[in-house]
């Protein structure tokens, strides 16, 4: 608690924001300061809470979007785990430098509270430095964004904004904290948190109805689309989706942009996940009935020609947030819950009123289907390049499957994604990726999750995995991870170019490579991520032979402290 004060007679509200951040659980503030967020910096600083410097305002937000991602995982296990990433940012320039990855917090999901300093209340009608409309440069990305414009409204704004956070959908909350409201004194006390609700078990009715379209004896082709609500939901939901699969007979397929694992992709019913190209997309989500299970962004990066989903398919949409359920296909059946007890529910309707040949049946074309896509999906990530002396994507991801195979993988590896995420059978929970599509996020969320994973119970090694062209928006996030002393390992997809912008281009304009210029998308020169990453302190190495990786790898993972892997790959 900091009761002592120094050079103020009283308790402020800068006081009672760190003690309520305490009486919550939180342990850590990531953040860049400014003038007008010195009364909070002073107070963190006579606390226990541990402030994390990012050295861009989008670093600090990422890291505590990881962090929350990762802690996420924990709390459904540990209740007295608190998952709420914390942040503290400079009035608005430090604001607008982290939009980015805000953003990124909302398509994740994210459970985060993002604060700011701003002017005195009586001050900013002269106009001055760094001014701005604060509430609404925040708005779009937030579930809640607001400003706390009087000290005895500070307890109640923060419990809401905890709370708002942290209620499926779970996203982030943004709270403005003006320098004389952080400067006022008060006698108030934090707020206790209380219980937070989860999205309930589903109208009956509407489960009813989901469970006998399930049922339907003429549908051979039912397929199940799992979205990150599952994973968001819990390791007990990804069970419970199992436990559907087998009781309908369902293939399982993760929907596009999924950032997390909704699935057992060792299962037998496990298939592929849903492409962003449009006719691998159509051709997946061919069926006669599709469960769409905590989905939200099943759709392809730029706009397709045909429906997705065939008109006469019939559609069931379960998930914990409304505005998703029937938004893109329409619902034959719609129920709004949390996917885990929802699913549950649907399974234990389904069993006794299914007959076995039915599934059966399923089972049977679940499988051809398996089986033709698995033969696709062979090579993917071994890209052409023959004689290319440089690893194949595939080459490196097999290595990192076969050293690190029980690691936690932040990915932001873009053209090696959907490789890695097809290659390697991840657990739940074992995996995170960028889901907004904004880079810059894996970088700072993988040194969040190894502060996450560092002050758990039974830390697990933790790999960030990401392209060249990722890495490159932030490299001075290495600094914050050397920093705090965390391990990480970073493996680095380098390819010395944007080639998924390339390929864009072919698919959206048509032609061969001969055809365009591809302006802005090569490292000519390079850039020598080597010495960039030891100049922020950490060790590093550049990888070009394909046999070395698993040997480099190996020693990383076996030493603490910050390794990056510059691992030379071929498109
Ligand atoms: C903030 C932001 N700026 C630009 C882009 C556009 N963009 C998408 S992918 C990409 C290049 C990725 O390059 P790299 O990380 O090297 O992966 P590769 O495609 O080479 O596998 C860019 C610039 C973006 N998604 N987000
Ligand atoms: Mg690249």
């Amino acid at each position: 608690m900091s009761d002592e004060q120094v050079g103020n007679d009283g308790y402020t509200g800068a006081d009672l924001f760190v003690d309520t951040l305490e009486s919550y659980g939180i342990d850590h503030v990531f953040g860049n300061p400014g003038t007008t967020e010195l009364p909070v910096i002073d107070a963190i600083g006579r606390s226990e809470l541990e402030y994390v410097l990012g050295l861009h305002e989008d670093i600090a937000v990422g890291m505590a979007t990881g962090y929350a991602q990762t802690r996420r995982h924990r709390a459904h296990h540990d209740d007295s785990v608190n998952p709420v990433g914390v942040v503290n940012l400079h009035i608005t320039p430090g604001l607008a430098h982290g939009l980015g990855n805000l953003y990124a917090a909302k398509r994740a999901g994210a459970p985060v509270v993002v604060t700011a300093g701003n002017h005195s209340t009586d001050f900013r009608h002269e106009e001055p430095a760094l001014a701005g409309e604060l509430v609404d440069l925040a708005e779009q990305f937030c579930k809640w964004s607001d400003e706390v414009l009087d000290v005895e409204t500070l307890p109640t704004m923060l419990r809401r904004a905890f709370r708002v956070a942290l209620t499926p959908p779970t996203g982030p909350v943004f709270l403005g904290l003006p320098l004389d409201v952080m400067m006022a004194e008060t006698d108030a006390d934090p707020e206790r948190l209380g219980e937070v609700p989860n999205a309930g078990s589903g109208d009956p009715a509407q489960l009813e109805r989901a469970a006998d379209l399930l049922t339907d004896v003429d549908d051979h082709e039912v397929a199940i689309v799992a979205g990150d609500q599952i994973a968001r939901s819990g390791t007990d939901a990804v069970d419970a989706a199992v436990e559907l699969a087998e009781a309908t007979g369902a293939r399982v397929h993760g929907e596009i942009h999924a950032g997390e694992i909704n699935f057992a992709t060792d299962h037998d019913q496990w298939v592929s996940y849903v492409s962003t190209d449009e006719e691998r997309a159509s051709a997946v989500q061919d069926a006669d009935t599709i469960l769409f299970a905590g989905t939200s962004t099943n759709t392809t990066l730029t706009r397709h020609e045909d429906p997705l989903v065939d008109p006469d398919t019939t559609c069931i949409h379960v998930g914990e947030d409304a505005w998703e359920v029937g938004k893109n296909q329409p619902a034959d059946a719609a129920v709004v819950g949390d996917p885990g007890l929802v699913l549950r529910d649907l399974a234990g309707r389904v069993r006794p009123n299914i007959a076995e040949e039915t599934v059966a049946a399923r089972l049977e074309t679940a499988r051809e289907t398996k089986e033709r896509i698995d033969e696709m999906l062979a090579d993917v990530g071994e890209g052409d390049a023959e004689d290319d002396p440089r690893a194949s994507k595939a080459q490196l991801i097999d290595a990192m499957r076969r050293v690190a195979g029980d690691a936690y993988v932040v990915d932001e590896s873009v053209t090696a994604k959907f490789p890695i995420m097809t290659r390697w059978d991840f657990d739940p929970g074992q995996f995170l990726t960028n889901k907004g599509g904004g880079l810059g996020y894996g970088l700072p969320a993988a040194v969040g999750a190894a502060l996450a994973e560092r002050d758990s119970e039974d830390p697990r090694e933790v790999i960030g995995f990401v392209g060249d062209g990722a890495y490159l928006y932030y490299p001075q996030t290495i600094y914050s991870a050397v920093r705090y002393d965390l391990d990480l390992t970073v493996v680095v997809s380098d390819n010395r170019n944007y080639r998924i912008l390339k390929d864009n281009t072919l698919d959206l304009l048509g032609g061969d490579e001969r055809d365009h210029e591809f302006v802005g998308m090569d490292f000519d020169p390079p850039v020598d991520i080597v010495r960039n990453a030891e100049s922020h302190g950490g060790r590093a190495e550049l990888v070009e032979d394909p046999d070395e990786i698993e040997g480099v790898l190996g020693d990383a993972l076996a030493r603490d402290g910050i390794d990056v892997l510059d691992v030379l790959v071929h498109d």
